[in-house]
């Protein structure tokens, strides 16, 4: 198969009154998602992943000695985990199923708990990388991984990622990368999405 750049599900400026303003939108979407989509494409014509599947050429290349399969695990990973992030999010957000309430509950005693682990985890990814909620064998945990590294690496689900890389927050939220996880949260993650996936 051959990488596509999505239309982001809103407009470049539909985020802009919840924290994430055009022209992150513009550099984030139209410039670096476009990049990895490009470069792996290149990347994946004639290799021995040409043709496969996204998740299998994600799992097929990660964590690999050579420099070749290194170039197209981090594009093809870093493509998936952007057309995931655009859809995690909507304007304004929306309000938790209960469903997903419940869960989250569960296995973080609330969601304020969650809330905390999850803030946590992005602010202490160091450099770039992602915080995640996760479902692994039926629990739901919080993680974060490096670069491009995402939950498919582990057999895990990701319902809900969180982009860390500066280039997600700089324009908005300068160097702040706590407050910017924290309004994702609060105003931009689409819930509802969110517990589709469960
Ligand atoms: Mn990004």
């Amino acid at each position: 198969m051959t990488l596509e750049l999505p239309d982001l599900p809103y407009s470049h400026d539909a985020l802009e009154s919840n924290g994430m303003c055009k022209e992150t939108m513009e550099f984030h979407h139209d410039l670096h998602h476009k990049a990895y989509v490009d470069n792996g494409n290149k990347l994946l014509a004639g290799s021995e992943f040409e043709g496969k599947e996204i998740e299998a050429i994600i799992t097929g290349s990660f964590n690999k000695e050579s420099k070749a399969q290194n170039g197209i695990f981090n594009n093809v990973a870093q493509h998936w985990n952007h057309c995931e992030f655009w859809k995690m999010m909507s304007p304004g957000g929306s309000k938790i199923p209960s469903e997903l309430e419940s869960k989250i509950n569960d296995s973080f005693d609330s969601y304020e708990k969650f809330k905390e682990e999850f803030v946590a985890a992005g602010v202490s990814q160091f450099g770039s990388g992602w915080c995640w909620l996760v479902m692994d064998n039926d629990k739901l945990m919080v993680t974060k991984t490096e670069n491009g590294v995402n939950p498919l690496c582990f057999s895990q689900k990701a319902l809900l990622g969180c982009d860390v890389w500066e280039h997600s927050y700089y324009l908005d939220y300068r160097n702040k990368r706590p407050a910017y996880i924290e309004n994702f949260l609060d105003n931009l993650v689409n819930w509802e999405y969110v517990a589709s996936k469960l």
